[in-house]
C-alpha cells in the first residue's frame, strides 16, 4: 500500500520532490485498509446518536441545518502572486522593507484565528476553513497576512474539535500559498500557558515553519523582555518573520495613567527593535487603545523607528475599533488587524468592510474590493450558524465601553460573561468585572493576556467566591488558600511584571515558598524528544510524527487523549460541522470524503430501542450501499 500510495502522489509523479518528501506526506502512510477508517466512523456516529455530542456544547442553541454556498473561483486557475512572494524569494528583512514602503495601509485578517477565537470559544474547524481557503488565496492577495494559528488554536483542535492543529496548518498552506500565515506565539509559554524549556520553544517554531508558517508575532503576557527575546529567537532562527509585539495595557492619553505611558512603549520598542525585530507590533488585547491614544501611540513610535513596519492588533470590544484603527493608519502604522464583517465586532477584531470602506479613495486605500468582502463575510455568516452552540451572542448582545474600566482581554470577557450567565445570577458578571480590575490593583497593574490574564481573572474569581474585598485579601492573605495560578506567578513561573511584585502581599502568598529568579524557562532541563517519541510510539502503536511530539510536549494529557480518541474513532475532522457536533439524524444520508477520490456515502438507519443484556444499543448504517451496524454502550 505504501507504494501504491507514492505512486499515487501527485507531486511524486511531477518529481518535485525533495528529502522531506515522506515526512511532508503522511498520507503515503495511510496504510489502514479505508474499511477500518469507515468503521471508525460509524463507532464515532453512533456514540453521538446513542449518547449525544462527544464535545462539551455550551449553549443550548443546535448548528443550524442550512446549506452554506461557498463563493465560486475560477476553474484550473493557480491563485495569484502575493506577499508571500518577497517573503519566500528574498527573506524576512526585505519584506519587511517592502512592508514599509508600501503606500496604501495592509490588512491582517483575524477570521481564522482571533475573531472565532474571541467570538466562537475557538470552535471553528478544520473543515470549514478549508471550504473557504481557495476563494481567499484567489481575492485577498492584498492581505499582508492570515492570522490562523497559535494563540488558543492549537489546545481546542485536539481537546475539543479531535482534530490535529498541524494538519490544520500544512491543509491551508497547500489551498493559500501565496498570502503569509501569521501565528500567535506566547513568547517563551509557545501556544501553552506556562513556561516550557527553550528546546520547545526553539523546536515548536521549527515545526511550525515547516508546516507553513510565516511570521510569528511574538508577545509575553508580562512584557517580560527576557520571555520576548526568547521567542522572537526561537521564531529567527526558524526563518520566520519576527513581529515582536508590545502588549498594551492602561491609557497612554491619560496623564494619570503613570505606569503605561508614553515613555514606557518608547523604551520597550527600543529593546525590540534592538533585538532585530522585522516588524513592531502594538497588541491591545482588551481593546483599549482609544483613538486620542492610537494617534499619540503610533506618532511617536513612527518618528521613533521610520523604517521598522508598524503594525497594530486591537478588539473591538468598546465599539471604537474603527476610529482607532484609522487613528493608527494615519498616524502612520502599515498594518492594521480587521475580522470579516460577519465575524467582527465586539470582542472580536473591528470589521474588515467598514474599514475598507473608510479608507476607500484616500492615499491610505486598501485596494480591496468591497464586493469581494461581502462574499467573504456571507460565507462566513452562514458558517457561524453552525457554531451556535458556542455562539457568544447569546449573552453578548453589544459592545461595552466599561472594558476601559477593567481591561479584561477579548476572549476572557467574552468567558467571564458566558461563565457569569450560567450561574443564573444577573448580576455576578457586574462583580466579576468589578472585582477583575480590584484583582488587578492588588497585583500591582499588571499587563493582562494569556496567561497573566488568567491570574487576575482567577483571583476575582476567588474574591467573589469567598465574599473577600481588596483590603480583606491583603490583610487575611496569610491565611488564605489561594488559587495555584495566583501563587505560581508570585513565584515567578510567568516571568515578572514591570514594576515587580507588590510587597507584602506576595511574601504572605508565598508563605516561605522560594521564588525563581529570572527567565522561568532557563531553568527548566531541556526536553528530550526522542524518548517522548518513543513513549508515545509504545502507548498508541500508531506512526508519530514530530509535530505530535510537539502536541505531547505542549500538552502532554490533550495530545494523549487526543491520539488516543484518533484511534478509537477515525478521521472525525473530516465529518461536515453538523454531524460532528450533534450526530446525523436517522434517515439522514450524508458524504464523507475521507481521502481524494473516495468518499464514503453513510445512510443512518436506526438506532435499536432496546440495549442488549450488555447494555448495548445496535446502531444501524448503509455504508455505500451496505448494511453495516455498530454496537454502543448505552450511557443513559
Ligand atoms: C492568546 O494568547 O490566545 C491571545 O489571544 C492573547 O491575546
Ligand atoms: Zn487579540
Amino acid at each position: 500500500p505504501f507504494l501504491l500510495n507514492v505512486l499515487e502522489n501527485e507531486n511524486f509523479l511531477a518529481g518535485t520532490i525533495d528529502t522531506c518528501f515522506i515526512d511532508e506526506n503522511p498520507q503515503l502512510f495511510n496504510i489502514q485498509p479505508s474499511q477500518n477508517r469507515a468503521q471508525k466512523l460509524l463507532y464515532y456516529l453512533g456514540s453521538v446518536m446513542v449518547n449525544g455530542p462527544m464535545t462539551p456544547l455550551s449553549t443550548p442553541l443546535k448548528p443550524s441545518e442550512i446549506e452554506i454556498s461557498i463563493p465560486e473561483i475560477p476553474a484550473g486557475v493557480k491563485p495569484p502572486i502575493g506577499w508571500r512572494e518577497i517573503l519566500l524569494k528574498e527573506g524576512p528583512t526585505s519584506f519587511a522593507k517592502a512592508v514599509r514602503n508600501h503606500k496604501g495601509t495592509l490588512l491582517m485578517d483575524t477570521t481564522f484565528r482571533d475573531a472565532h477565537q474571541s467570538l466562537l470559544a475557538t470552535r471553528i474547524r478544520t473543515h470549514d476553513i478549508l471550504k473557504i481557503s481557495p476563494f481567499v488565496a484567489h481575492n485577498f492577495t492584498n492581505f499582508y497576512s492570515l492570522e490562523n494559528w497559535g494563540g488558543a488554536t492549537f489546545d481546542v483542535a485536539m481537546r475539543f474539535l479531535h482534530e490535529c492543529p498541524w494538519e490544520r496548518l500544512e491543509r491551508m498552506r497547500q489551498l493559500i500559498p501565496n498570502i503569509p500565515f501569521q501565528m500567535l506565539l506566547r513568547g517563551a509559554n509557545a501556544v501553552g500557558y506556562t513556561s516550557y524549556p527553550d528546546n520547545v520553544v526553539f523546536k515548536f517554531c521549527e515545526l511550525a515553519k515547516q508546516c507553513g508558517m510565516d511570521i510569528f508575532r511574538v508577545f509575553d503576557s508580562l512584557n517580560y523582555l527576557p520571555n520576548l527575546l526568547l521567542g522572537m529567537e526561537a521564531a529567527g532562527k526558524a526563518g520566520g518573520v519576527v513581529e515582536a509585539a508590545i502588549s498594551y495595557t492602561g491609557d497612554v492619553s491619560n496623564p494619570s495613567r503613570k505606569k503605561y505611558d508614553l515613555d514606557y512603549y518608547l523604551k520597550l520598542s527600543e529593546e525590540l527593535v534592538k533585538a532585530g525585530t522585522h516588524v513592531l507590533c502594538i497588541k491591545d488585547m482588551a481593546g483599549l487603545l482609544k483613538p486620542r491614544a492610537a494617534k499619540l501611540l503610533v506618532s511617536a513610535l513612527r518618528d521613533r523607528h521610520p523604517d521598522i513596519p508598524i503594525h497594530i492588533h486591537t478588539h473591538d470590544t468598546a465599539g471604537a475599533g474603527i476610529a482607532s484603527m484609522l487613528a493608527c493608519a494615519e498616524a502612520g502604522a502599515d498594518v492594521v488587524d480587521v475580522a470579516v464583517d460577519s465575524m467582527s465586532g465586539m470582542t472580536s477584531q473591528p470589521s474588515m468592510g467598514a474599514f475598507v470602506a473608510s479608507l476607500q479613495g484616500s492615499e491610505l486605500d486598501t485596494n480591496i474590493d468591497l464586493r469581494t468582502i461581502s462574499k467573504y463575510s456571507a460565507f462566513w455568516e452562514q458558517t457561524r450558524t453552525l457554531y451556535a452552540p458556542f455562539e457568544c451572542a447569546v449573552t453578548m448582545k453589544s459592545g461595552n465601553a466599561d472594558v476601559y474600566e477593567n481591561e479584561i482581554p477579548g476572549g476572557q470577557y467574552t468567558n467571564l460573561q458566558f461563565q457569569a450567565f450560567s450561574l443564573g445570577l444577573g448580576d455576578q458578571f457586574e462583580k466579576i468585572k468589578k472585582t477583575y480590575a480590584e484583582a488587578n490593583k492588588l497585583l500591582g497593574d499588571i499587563i493582562k493576556v494569556t496567561p497573566s490574564s488568567k491570574v487576575v481573572g482567577d483571583l476575582a474569581q476567588f474574591m467573589v467566591q469567598n465574599n473577600l474585598t481588596a483590603e480583606e485579601v491583603e490583610q487575611k492573605a496569610e491565611d488564605l488558600s489561594f488559587p495555584s495560578s495566583v501563587i505560581e506567578y508570585m513565584q515567578g513561573y510567568i516571568g515578572e511584571p514591570p514594576g515587580g511584585f507588590p510587597e507584602p502581599l506576595r511574601s504572605k502568598i508565598l508563605k516561605g515558598l522560594t521564588p525563581l529568579k529570572g527567565r522561568p524557562g532557563e531553568s527548566l532541563a531541556s526536553l528530550d524528544f526522542d524518548k517522548l517519541k518513543a513513549d508515545l510510539l509504545e502507548k498508541h502503536n500508531i506512526r508519530i510524527r514530530n509535530t505530535d511530539v510537539m502536541s505531547a510536549a505542549m500538552y502532554p494529557k490533550v495530545c494523549d487523549d487526543f491520539l488516543t480518541f484518533k484511534s478509537e474513532y477515525g478521521p472525525v475532522d473530516l465529518l461536515a460541522t453538523r454531524i460532528f457536533l450533534v450526530g446525523p439524524k436517522v434517515a439522514e444520508e450524508f458524504d464523507v470524503t475521507i481521502e481524494k477520490g473516495k468518499t464514503l456515502h453513510i445512510k443512518t438507519l436506526a438506532v435499536s430501542e432496546d440495549p442488549t443484556k450488555s447494555g448495548e444499543k445496535e446502531v444501524f448504517f448503509e455504508l455505500n450501499g451496505q448494511l453495516r451496524s455498530v454496537f454502543i454502550k448505552d450511557k443513559s
